[in-house]
């Protein structure tokens, strides 16, 4: 039960912000990942708290990777386990991808709440890294280049959901194509990646399943940086307009 009430008028953000709680207190997050939680809030407010046209630019060409590849692969960090975990094992299912737990803060207890929950989200796999399946990949420190060898390893498309920035720029070295969900349009992710959604992952990850199981997907043009300017430029419009109202 909910402590905030409906009418609140930040009522939607505070309840994907209770998620996250929820998420900490039951041992999915991290600590960092609710400060994490906190930047992303921030772009989520200045970008107006909707999918603008830019991510759903960004959504299209994601659905038309994710469904053209040979071997995608989506991994799951303790914020996006907390905030959407049956729309993970969704767009698995609908893209035919593996889902794989992968934490930038290495926490062999918090991963095993993870594989737990996504199980219960309906995950008939989840690739979890053991000391069989670990693969290295270069150009980053020991604990954060583990991947699993059927998952991330061997992907030729890799979906990293709210992603630092050294880890996207040592997997893209490796040759994977990137799609993430990233608020923030100026971080390194974002900048990085191939495809970036510059939306919530809990509002655009409807979206992109949507999009998937689309018998309309087709190709677009999709140029990322040009998309993340468009949406530093929306940013500056919704300043100047909540400024002009002040
Ligand atoms: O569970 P772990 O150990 O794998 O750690 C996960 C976090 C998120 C703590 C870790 O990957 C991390 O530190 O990430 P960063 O470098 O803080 O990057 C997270 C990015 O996601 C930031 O640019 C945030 O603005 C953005 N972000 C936060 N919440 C959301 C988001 N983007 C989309 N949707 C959100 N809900």
């Amino acid at each position: 039960m909910s402590l905030i009430p409906k009418s609140h008028p930040r009522a939607k953000s505070l309840y994907i912000r209770e998620r996250l709680v929820k998420g900490f207190d039951s041992g999915l997050v991290a600590k960092e990942g609710l400060m994490a939680h906190g930047r992303g809030e921030t772009f989520d407010y200045l970008l107006g708290e909707k999918t603008s046209k830019h991510a759903q630019k960004a959504i299209q060409a994601a659905a038309f990777a994710l469904v053209n590849a040979t071997y995608p692969v989506i991994s799951v960090n303790g914020n996006v386990a907390a905030l959407c975990p049956r729309e993970i094992v969704k767009l698995a299912k609908v893209t035919g991808a593996k889902i794989e737990v992968n934490l930038f803060y290495a926490n062999e207890k918090r991963k095993k709440n993870i594989v737990k929950a996504l199980r219960k989200a309906g995950a008939k796999e989840v690739l979890e890294i053991n000391s069989k399946s670990s693969r290295r990949i270069s150009g980053l420190d020991s604990a954060r280049r583990v991947v699993d060898k059927n998952g991330i390893y061997k992907a030729d498309v890799v979906v990293v959901p709210l992603e630092d920035g050294d880890r996207t720029i040592a997997l893209k070295k490796a040759g994977k194509k990137i799609i993430t969900f990233d608020l923030n349009p100026l971080s390194r992710t974002a900048k990085t990646a191939d495809i970036t959604i510059v939306d919530n992952v809990v509002r655009a990850i409807n979206r992109l399943i949507l999009e998937c199981k689309s018998k309309k997907i087709r190709k677009t043009q999709f140029n990322n940086k040009k998309n993340l300017a468009a949406c530093v430029l929306e940013i500056k419009k919704n300043l100047s307009r909540r400024m002009s109202h002040a």
